[in-house]
């Protein structure tokens, strides 16, 4: 019996998670594989965010909560724009979610209608589009490579939107790219934004913490607060605080639009878990030094990553500002042929190869909505990135 509706087969399952479940069965069967696949912070969450967990369950804090969140929680959310981002925010301009994935889910369930457009540059993140399509949007794609710093243009910005156009959605620090967009870039892109008041932002600020290099995070809403009223600003716990099994997203914005979030939330999973929102609370209420410890961790990875990869050749590496990932092209070595005698045709068979010939897991650009480029998450030891960094030159220099 086929049970798939036509709205769920116009997408594809997430790519990502798709190469970190291969790596995962290859290392189950006894293979060695280094993981760079998945964007996971390979850090245990801070002690004192599994304690108030713990707290919460002991004491019978395991009930429903409202479908907006605790009140402790949206308070927290509420301290944490005004202490890190000078936003303010009030509690009911906050939405919660089972991770900032399924903030994006509500907020294109609720707002998008047939055909309406949302402009997303490229390279993406692997969910954005598939989102846009699932909720009956169309996914306008602005082309970003390397020769661009993987950055969208005002001229360019200008240039995709239409009537139909209802977001423009970004995220800075980039997962896939690293990049990181300037407060002037961010202004230049709201003056195109200003003069067109029916497209609302989307910006996905869930790497902010995770920056390695001297270009300062600016959130959206404060380098345009003229567009902070059509400005929806997405969070989360998973990266910063090493949680990302705990599953929990936030968002803020004007309160007509979390509004439509909550009352989705309130159909759907009710509320994130109670004990998952208590840890939540405390890891952004509480001490902050564990982020500044993972951070010094991953500005030194992502140094060790940038010079390792750019030493092979054929590949051309642009040092991330941000996020945890390294997004090389690899044009040098797509048409090249195999020791078996396969042809890599493009990215995806080329991340193929790698896992299968180097042991290494790295997700193809394909999947960002660009080719032909890798994406190496370097959320793991600096033993496993040496040892990804010496497999790949391996596998690679075996291509003809
Ligand atoms: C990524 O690998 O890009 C992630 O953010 C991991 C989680 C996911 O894809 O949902």
């Amino acid at each position: 019996m086929k049970f798939e509706s036509a709205r769920v087969a116009s997408i594809k399952s997430s790519p990502s998670m798709a190469v970190s479940m291969a790596a995962k069965a290859m290392r189950a069967k006894g293979e060695s594989v280094v993981d760079l696949s998945l964007g996971e912070p390979d850090f245990e969450t801070p002690d004192h965010v599994v304690e108030a967990a713990v707290e919460a369950m002991r004491k019978g804090l395991t009930r429903y909560t409202a479908p907006d969140g605790l009140p402790e929680l949206r308070q927290a959310i509420v301290a944490k724009f005004k202490r890190e981002n000078g936003l303010d925010y009030a509690p009911d301009e906050i939405s919660i979610g089972n991770g900032a994935k399924q903030i994006l889910f509500n907020a294109f369930l609720g707002t998008l209608e047939p055909g309406d457009e949302v402009i997303v540059p490229a390279p993406y993140w692997v969910s954005y589009t598939d989102l846009v399509i699932l909720h009956g949007g169309t996914a306008k794609i602005v082309q970003c490579g390397v020769e661009d710093a993987f950055k969208i243009t005002p001229e360019r910005l200008e240039a995709a939107i239409t009537p139909r156009t209802r977001w423009f959605l970004f995220n800075s620090p980039s997962n896939p790219t690293g990049a990181i967009y300037t407060a002037d870039e961010l202004k230049a892109l709201g003056a195109v934004l200003a003069r067109h008041p029916r497209v609302a932002i989307m910006s996905d600020e869930i790497y902010e913490h995770i920056v390695c290099a001297d270009v300062p995070f600016t959130s959206f809403a404060i380098a345009c607060p003229d567009l902070k009223d059509r400005t929806l600003i997405i969070n989360g716990v998973s990266k910063a605080y090493a949680m990302t099994g705990w599953r929990l997203g936030y968002a803020a914005g004007p309160k007509e639009l979390t509004k439509v979030l909550n009352k989705l939330q309130s159909q759907s999973t009710t509320c994130p878990s109670s004990i998952t929102q208590y840890a939540a609370a405390a890891a952004l209420d509480g001490p902050q030094d564990f982020v500044t410890t993972a951070v010094a961790e991953y500005k030194a990875r992502g140094a060790l990553v940038a010079r390792g990869f750019s030493a092979i050749p054929g590949l051309e590496v642009r040092a991330p500002e941000g996020a945890f990932y390294l997004f090389p092209k690899c044009s040098g070595y797509i048409g090249r042929t195999a020791p078996d005698g396969s042809r890599i045709a493009n990215d995806t068979e080329l991340a193929s190869y790698l896992l299968k010939e180097g042991k290494v897991a790295t997700v193809p650009g394909a999947a960002f909505g660009v080719e032909p480029y890798i994406r190496l998450s370097f959320a793991t030891s600096r033993d496993n990135l040496s040892i990804a960094i010496e497999r790949t030159a391996d596998a690679l220099a075996k291509l003809r």
